[in-house]
């Protein structure tokens, strides 16, 4: 993997690039879909491609480890053979989804002892099975396994996770580096930076991070309940650490506005569940703000979805019609508000790189902003 930085921001941290990876090339900053079991919801690997021109999706260790399961997987030649995306694939650790999904869940130094979400069965993740089941899934990028605490722990609390977190990192490096793919195209390890919203475990994490060395570097632990203005600091805090030349991801984050300032303080990749999972619920971004579809203001409202027709559902639907769906629980409206609100995401970076190169980043960020988080 290579990553190529293009161009500077003159007036803020914002950077474009690109990134090679054995599956094509991903232009940064980007937005990546969540396709948590291996599906981005209710949508098609061809819409995800065509309509809302996704240059790399999510999947989740922690999910795909329980269903269908690793042996699975490496039957079917790897992920991207399994559902049918050609393009490259990130996926994340499972650290997280044990925290956040796993029930009875116990911590030591070895990894984690979880229950299924599933059928309540026990299992252990560890560094080094981490890796083996992420090799196995057959991800272009890979996670370290990390701890993350909650977004209001304390100065001890945070500190002793963020040491075995890096206790664990060294452990994810040395086994990662002593196993090969299994499917013939490169993979690369990004480390996660920890240390919730204290400066000084914030560097000691960015700076050992930095001396393993690695492809990328990812920010974790954050929009976990602290204010956007503490997220942004750290941001500020581990981009000054990490190196110019490799890509940076902050992870499950966040709204339009969190992307943009976060674009401003020079990250390059993100992905959130917030498109996918509050468009099922009726919650559109559109370029001229957000909109509950299920309001009866929308009831005979006829006109598209969004003026700017981000993608085919824009102008193929009226937001009437879009409301009637999700109203009548029809899969559809889940399919419609999906496809819009992801190419609304890709569209919103897509524009953001587009105005870095151009050189009025700053200026269209704080327009931008204004406009798409109204409430229509
Ligand atoms: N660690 C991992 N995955 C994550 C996070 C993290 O800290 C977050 C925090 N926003 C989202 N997803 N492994």
């Amino acid at each position: 993997m290579k990553y190529t930085l293009l161009a500077k921001d003159k007036n803020s941290d914002a950077r474009c690039g690109v990134l090679t990876t054995n599956h094509g090339n991903i232009e940064t900053p980007i937005f990546m879909p969540v396709g948590t079991v291996g599906t981005v919801k209710a949508v098609h690997a061809r819409e995800l491609k065509e309509d809302i021109k996704a240059q790399i999706i999510l999947g989740n260790t922690y999910h795909l480890y329980l269903r269908p399961g690793t042996e699975v997987l490496e039957e079917a030649g790897g992920l991207h053979k399994f559902n049918s995306w050609d393009r490259p694939i990130l996926t994340d650790s499972g650290g997280f989804q044990v925290f956040s999904l796993g029930d009875c869940r116990k911590i030591t130094e070895e990894g984690v002892v979880f229950r299924s979400h599933i059928d309540g069965s026990k299992h252990l993740f560890t560094p080094e099975n981490v890796m083996d089941i992420q090799r196995k899934i057959g991800a272009d990028i890979i996670m370290a396994f990390d701890e993350c605490p909650p977004g209001q722990s304390e100065y001890g609390y945070a500190k002793n996770s963020l040491e075995l977190t890096q206790r664990w990192l060294e452990r994810c490096v040395k086994r990662f580096d002593s196993t090969e793919p299994l499917y013939g195209y490169h993979q690369s390890l990004f480390p996660i930076v920890q240390g919730c919203t204290f400066r000084d475990l914030r560097e000691k994490a960015a700076e050992h991070a930095v001396s393993l060395d690695r492809e990328g570097y990812a920010i974790g632990g954050l929009a976990v309940g602290e204010e956007a203005e503490v997220m942004y600091e750290m941001i500020q805090v581990v981009n000054r650490i990490l190196p110019q030349d490799k890509p940076r991801y902050l992870m499950g984050v966040g709204t339009p506005e969190n992307i943009l300032e976060a674009i401003s303080l020079g990250v390059d990749m993100f992905d959130c569940v917030m498109p996918t999972r509050n468009g099922r619920n009726g919650m559109l971004f559109t370029t001229e703000g957000v909109i509950n579809i299920k309001n009866k203001k929308w009831e005979k409202d006829f006109s598209r979805i969004d003026p700017a027709g981000l993608s085919f559902v824009d102008d193929d639907y009226s937001k009437a019609y879009l409301r009637h769906l999700i109203k009548a629980d029809e899969i559809l409206g889940l399919q419609i508000c999906s496809i819009h609100n992801l190419s609304f995401y890709l569209w919103l970076v897509r524009e953001a790189r587009k105005h870095i190169l151009e050189g009025d980043f700053v200026t269209w960020k704080e327009s931008t902003i204004k406009k798409v988080t109204r409430r229509l």
